[in-house]
């Protein structure tokens, strides 16, 4: 019987070491949560890194590891410091994450990264090769595992590859400056079918195969070494049932049930009385989220309309994300001086226009979050999806509430009925504020129904369903195309 077999860069557990002993919690992240109908006992394998460098763990460490892990359905690639300090903070993050998202200054092109990078791909290969059979079916996720498609398939040719990345693909004139662009397409080209979370990706991707590669494209498939391989967009979605029945059970919390965060948010609007607003933004610190832009618009926009002064608030959730490196200090520098400056300039005895987390938050806060904004500010200057934009609006179970969205996350692309804004247009910045401020509610109301709907329909377990009936077409195609 064939096997699923799912790569990633992390494991969806979280492991914990006090001596010998070892707990496994798992991970509650998006791809954790959608993968979970994928990765079901018996016929499936999930393969990546721990999260704890072997050069780190005494041998009955490293035993004990691997037996967790192994009774979790799951099989981990070993990596030392050296490597996740130049595969992972290296060249994942500090070349392809900042390149993918526009932000072409900021990407190193070093070759000794680029050579450990290589070197980890090959190493998931290895372990994918040890781990399956010529039927299974694997499917790759993201940038940290742009070449392991093809170091597969070179191995195994007749084995069904999948690979979703989720992140933005730049336009053909971003990714012709990278000096490895050959390499990481032909990387992607070993795979079957090649997932992206919008159309708009895909067609950068195949525009970038038909110029780099010089390869023949048709509509969205791409004949290359006699193969036939199938690029197609699969945006992915929530949990819906579970952010929605979250908040449902938050509001039929009593006065004495409340958490301290929920108190201190119901506060505001106790102090600031009728038509006071809390607005919300929840990103991870990175310079692709647009914190320091949102922070200078909202400033722009408390400067232009006074009279919302001591009525609305930013409540600013920054989780601390790739925090060693340069760019993600700087940016949490840049956060903290600009979020002291506006506060400093229009705080009064009773109001601060911004409070500010810089942590990350349990479950329950975040829903508290969630249920007690009555807009949300999702602002990136480019974004892959975005997924709170979505547990945003899945939390609204009154059907109020407005979402403001860049036009540069992947979700605005299903998210029509979103307040959509170019996040570099104050003008527009503000005025769209206002604008969320001032909706009936009955507008809101039937923004939210439709965005909802949608959201219902289209979650993440169908995601997972779709691009993976999606991969197994492409075996039956593949058996097709091979007798020819
Ligand atoms: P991210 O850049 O991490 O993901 P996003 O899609 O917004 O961005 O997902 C963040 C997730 O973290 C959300 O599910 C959110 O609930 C959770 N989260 C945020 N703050 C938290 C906190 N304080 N505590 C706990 N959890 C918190 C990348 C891409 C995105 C793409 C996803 C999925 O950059 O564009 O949408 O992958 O493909």
């Amino acid at each position: 019987m064939s096997k699923t077999i799912i790569v990633s860069n992390r494991l969806p557990l979280k492991l914990s070491l006090d001596g010998d002993k070892i707990t496994a919690t798992p991970s509650v992240g998006g791809l954790a949560t959608g993968m979970k109908s994928v990765h079901t006992d018996g016929d499936s394998l999930w393969i990546g890194w721990s999260g704890l460098t072997d050069d780190t763990l005494t041998t009955t460490q490293k035993e004990k590891v691997a037996e967790k892990i192994r009774q979790e359905n799951c099989a981990a690639v070993a990596l030392t410091q050296q490597e996740v300090d130049d595969f992972y903070l290296g060249f994942s993050n500090k070349t392809l994450w900042p390149l993918f998202h526009y932000f072409l200054e900021y990407a190193k092109f070093e070759k000794d990264q680029w050579e450990t990078y290589q070197r980890v791909n090959e190493r998931f290969a290895k372990v994918i090769l040890e781990h399956t059979g010529e039927d299974d079916i694997i499917w790759v996720h993201d940038y940290q595992l742009l070449l392991v498609p093809q170091l597969v398939k070179e191995q195994r040719p007749k084995s069904t590859i999948g690979f979703f990345l989720h992140i933005p693909f730049p336009s053909f004139e971003i990714f012709r400056t990278f000096p490895w662009r050959e390499e990481v397409l032909q990387g992607m080209l070993g795979a079957d079918l090649l997932g992206f979370h919008t159309y708009d990706y895909e067609r950068h991707f195949l525009s970038s195969v038909k110029r780099i590669l010089r390869r023949e494209v048709s509509f969205n498939k791409i004949s290359y070494d006699n193969r036939e391989i199938k690029v197609d967009s699969f945006p992915m979605g929530i949990d819906y049932d579970k952010f929605y029945s979250s908040a449902k059970q938050h509001m039929d919390k009593s006065l004495e049930e409340r958490s301290e965060l929920q108190q201190r948010l119901d506060s505001h609007k106790e102090i600031s009385g009728d038509g006071s607003k809390l607005i919300l933004s929840i990103d991870r610190m990175d310079y692709t989220k647009g914190i320091p832009n949102r922070i200078r618009a909202f400033e722009y926009f408390l400067e232009k309309y006074p009279e919302y002064i001591e009525k609305v608030r930013l409540i600013m959730l920054a989780v601390p994300s790739r925090s060693e490196v340069s760019t993600y200090k700087k940016l949490k520098q840049e956060t903290d001086r600009l979020v002291g400056r506006i506060n400093g300039k229009f705080s009064t005895v009773s109001w601060t226009p911004i409070w500010y987390y810089y942590r990350s938050m349990p479950f329950d806060n975040l829903i508290d979050l969630y249920t007690s904004a009555d807009i949300a500010l999702i602002t990136p200057v480019r974004d892959g999806m975005n997924l709170v934009a979505k547990e945003y609006v899945a939390t609204r179970v009154n059907g109020d509430g407005v979402l403001i969205l860049s036009e540069m996350a992947g979700a605005s692309k299903e998210m029509n009925e979103a307040l959509l804004i170019n996040p570099n247009n104050f003008e527009e910045f503000a005025a769209t504020i206002k604008k969320a401020i001032e909706m009936p509610l009955e507008e809101q109301q039937s923004r939210i129904k439709i965005l909802q709907k949608r959201l219902s329909r289209y979650n993440v377990e169908r995601w997972a369903n779709e691009f993976m009936k999606s991969l197994k077409e492409t075996q039956q195609t593949k058996d097709i195309f091979v007798s020819k």
